[in-house]
Order: C-alpha cells, then structure tokens, then sequence
C-alpha cells in the first residue's frame, strides 16, 4: 500500500479487520518489520489521539518516529503555487515536502480543509502534493476530506461490541459552535457503505454529505425516526458540506442555539435498541452529547480512541510490506 485515504486501499475489509483481531491480540507481533525504518508525522493541526496512537502504532513496528508540528517551531509554510510570499509565510511547501522526505520512509499528513474553496479541499490537494513531491508511501491522519484511520477503528469496535449480525448503526450530525470538517462524517459513512451494517444517516436539511462518501445510504431528516431501534449511535458535528447549495460550503446553516435538540441524550437514546453510544473525539458536551450519554456504561468512546492504535499498526504494517515489493 502507497497511500491511505480511503476503504479501498486496504482491499479485503473482512481480511484488515482478522488482521486488526491478530495484532490486538499481540500489538508486537510485527516489531521486526519496521526495524531501520522512520516514520514522519506532519500535523498542520492539533491532535491528541492521532498523534499518541500513530506514534504507539510505529514503535509496536519497532519502527523510529519524527513528529513535526508545523505550527510550532517550523517555518510557516505556503501552500498555493504562484503566489509573491511576501507575508508571514517563509518556506514553501514545495521545497518543504521533499526536505521532509530526505529523513524518512513514511509520511503520516494532518491537514484540515480550509472550508472555504470546496474544490481545493475535496481535491485533497495538500495531500496529492505531499505524494507527488515527497516520493515516499503517504497516509492520511485526517485530511481535508477523510479520517480513514479513525472510521477503521469505529469499525474495530463495532465489530468487537455487536450483539447482532446486522447491527442497525445511526450517523447524527450534532451541534456545534464552530465550523467543523466533513472528514470525519465522510470517512465514517464510507466504510459503513463497505461493511456489514443497517446504516442510516440523520442531519437537518442542508447537510448533505458529498455522494461520494454517502453513497445511496438511507438519510432521515427526522432524528427521533432515525433513532428508533439503533444499536450503534455516532454523533459527530460537520459544517456544510456545500452539496445542495455549493455557496453555502464550510458554513454553519443555524445558529447552535437554536440547534441544541440535536444534541444527542437520553431523549434520543430511550428509543434505541439500548444503543452503544459513539464519537470520535475531541467531544463538547453540552454541544453533542449530555453527560449522562457520554458517561453510561452503553458509550464506548474511549474503546474506539484505544483502537486507533490498532487500526494505524495495521495501515502501518500494509504500508511497510508494501515497500519491499
Ligand atoms: C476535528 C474535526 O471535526 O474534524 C477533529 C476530529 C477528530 N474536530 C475539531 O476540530 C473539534
Ligand atoms: N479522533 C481524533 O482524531 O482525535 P485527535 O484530533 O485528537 O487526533
């Protein structure tokens, strides 16, 4: 594997996942693999749980990590071609990218999507141009418009906790008070399509995710409906994905306050099928969830944070196997 975006680069879901059961088992199984080998992980934005799995995820490869947080301490770096750097920012990130790769072998990219040109962010061209110019194997800690190695892990778990063979698996857009990426949402609703699952998909008008992630997922505008009889609940918040409306891309449709019934709590949860409560992290309570959701022994937010840590040995592993073809 040479690169990590989406469902499809790791072939065989039913395969990744005896894989993810194997190296959870055994988290060292592979520690010869990445012997000599370094892995970079650049972050243009903050991270808690990407940052510690990927780098737990690399030292059970026996592999040696650098971690490069490009707003703290490193030049500021241009993105666009074809500009006169004549503000603050003093590299760019073409000459950057293959400096960067001159001191590894594999190049882990946290890049957010700017939210205001859709074209630009769902080209994930921050991306493209850390694999053109780097030449090394790419994946993606969340990008512009994926967080593969997160929707891998909400599979893991779900895989781990479902009491049936078809769980019914419902993806709520929730509140919040600042625009937030489509990644997230967009992953997460890629690799249901993949699996096993009843997936459903629930968010006010206007939210729409991109097809190419939403795929003919049912979608139901009414949240209580949608609700009904689930066993896995996934909250996530996402600012507009611009679909119906392309002028309306990375904003906020309504004010949150006038939101808050989506706010995922017991209300919604009475209606399951006692539900197993999901989300990625960081969470805002309050906002997406009540306390008493994210607290009940029914949530598994934590489980899913701890999978992150196997869903990237597996890419990892994938990625360095694919280097001695
Ligand atoms: C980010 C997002 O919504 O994409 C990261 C989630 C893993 N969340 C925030 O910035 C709060
Ligand atoms: N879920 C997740 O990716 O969290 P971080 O932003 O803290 O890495």
């Amino acid at each position: 594997m040479k690169s990590f975006l989406h469902v499809q680069d790791l072939g065989d879901l039913r395969v990744a996942l005896a894989e993810a059961k194997e190296i959870k088992n055994d988290r060292f199984r592979y520690v010869e693999s990445g012997r000599n080998k370094t892995a970079l992980l650049v972050f243009f934005n903050n991270s808690l749980r990407t940052r510690l799995s990927t780098q737990k995820a690399a030292l059970n490869l026996g592999m040696n990590v650098i971690v490069l947080d490009v707003n703290a301490g490193a030049w500021k770096l241009e993105t666009e071609r074809g500009v006169i750097m004549d503000g603050d920012k003093s590299e760019h990130l073409l000459e950057a990218i293959p400096v960067m790769s001159c001191y590894c072998d594999i190049i882990g990219i946290r890049s957010f999507a700017g939210l205001t040109d859709r074209e630009y962010d769902y080209a994930e061209t921050v991306y493209h141009q850390f694999v053109r110019y780097s030449g090394k194997p790419v994946f993606a800690m969340e990008t512009a418009t994926v967080h593969p190695l997160q929707a891998f892990a909400d599979l893991i778990t779900i895989e781990e906790h479902k009491q049936k063979a078809r769980p019914k698996v419902v993806l709520t857009w929730a509140p919040h008070p600042r625009a937030l990426p489509q990644a997230v949402p967009n992953s997460f609703a890629e690799w249901m399509n993949a699996a096993d699952v009843d997936f459903v998909i629930t968010h006010p008008e206007g939210y729409e995710l991109d097809p190419l992630f939403a795929g003919d997922a049912r979608v139901e505008y009414d949240q209580m409906k949608a609700f009904e009889g689930a066993d896995f609940v996934y909250a996530k918040n996402w600012s507009c994905p611009g679909v119906t409306r392309p002028a309306d891309y990375g904003k906020i449709l309504a004010d949150y306050h006038d939101m808050l019934h989506w706010t995922v709590s017991d209300r919604q949860m009475a209606i399951t099928d006692n539900a197993r409560f999901m989300h990625c992290l960081p969470v805002r309570r309050g906002m997406i969830v009540a306390d008493s959701v994210i607290e009940a022994p029914t949530s598994l937010v934590i489980p899913e944070a701890a999978n992150r840590e196997i869903s990237a040995t597996v890419v990892l592993r994938r990625i360095l196997q694919g280097m001695q073809e």
